[in-house]
């Protein structure tokens, strides 16, 4: 009895170790990508620093740092990757022009183990060019005396536009001396706004303009404009 009072008085500490057990996430897997393409498109005036997409890698190792890299296919250093959001932007001029489409390569890699995917950009034309006469002056000579068979013919003019895969509609049209825009009926040339060709209308203005206009009529017609803006 006494023994008994004895050992439940005694004061017992009881010590529990723990111990952790832990797995550590080895680097073992590869990062991929969900598709083996993707596709992208980018007007060809895009600002630089401009995001086109953003791919994404994953990777089944939670510990695994994905970085990404251009590997091949960036003609001219035209686009980057931010290499730790696999964010491609435009980073050199674009030209449709010149290059409609780009096949990039896109490497991810987890620093052991890395694993590719394609992006195809498709450049998208804008109106970027203007229209260009086919020379840069055209002169043409008028007898002073000639005033039948008015408003005549008298010279034709050409523009081509360096944007050749949309519809070169071209208007032509007259500034400068001679002109009155806002009174048509008072000029003293007229053009054809879609064939480019000119007609005198008047032709008391030659004994003021004969020698000048030969000089000068490239400037009667120096600006134009493409009807699709
Ligand atoms: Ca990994
Ligand atoms: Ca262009
Ligand atoms: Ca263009
Ligand atoms: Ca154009």
């Amino acid at each position: 009895m006494r023994l008994w009072k004895a050992f439940t008085r005694c004061e017992i500490v009881s010590m529990t170790k723990f111990i952790r057990i832990g797995i550590a996430d080895k680097n073992d897997n590869p990062p991929y990508f969900d598709k083996a393409l993707y596709e992208a498109e980018v007007d060809e005036n895009e600002d630089i620093q401009h995001t086109v997409l953003t791919v994404t890698a994953k990777d089944h190792d939670e510990s695994s740092r994905i970085r990404y890299e251009i590997t091949s296919g960036n003609i001219g250093g035209a686009f980057a990757v931010k290499n730790m959001t696999g964010a491609i932007y435009v980073a050199g001029a674009l030209d449709y022009e010149t290059r409609k489409r780009y096949e990039l390569r896109l490497a991810a890699s987890d620093n052991l183990k890395e694993n590719y995917t394609t992006v195809v950009i498709h450049v998208k034309d804008v109106n970027d060019n203007p229209p260009v006469f086919e020379r840069p002056t055209y002169r043409t000579q008028i007898t002073e005396e000639d005033d039948r068979n008015l408003p005549k013919r008298v010279l034709q003019v050409t523009a081509t536009d360096g944007d050749k895969d949309r519809p070169q509609n071209i208007v032509y049209f007259l500034t400068g001396q001679g002109i009155d825009p806002d009174n048509p009926a008072n000029s003293k040339f007229d053009i054809n706004r879609t064939t480019g060709e000119i007609f005198v209308l008047k032709v008391s203005i030659l004994e003021t303009f004969h020698t000048v206009m030969t000089e000068c009529f490239s400037r009667f017609f120096s600006m134009k404009h493409d009807r699709y803006p």
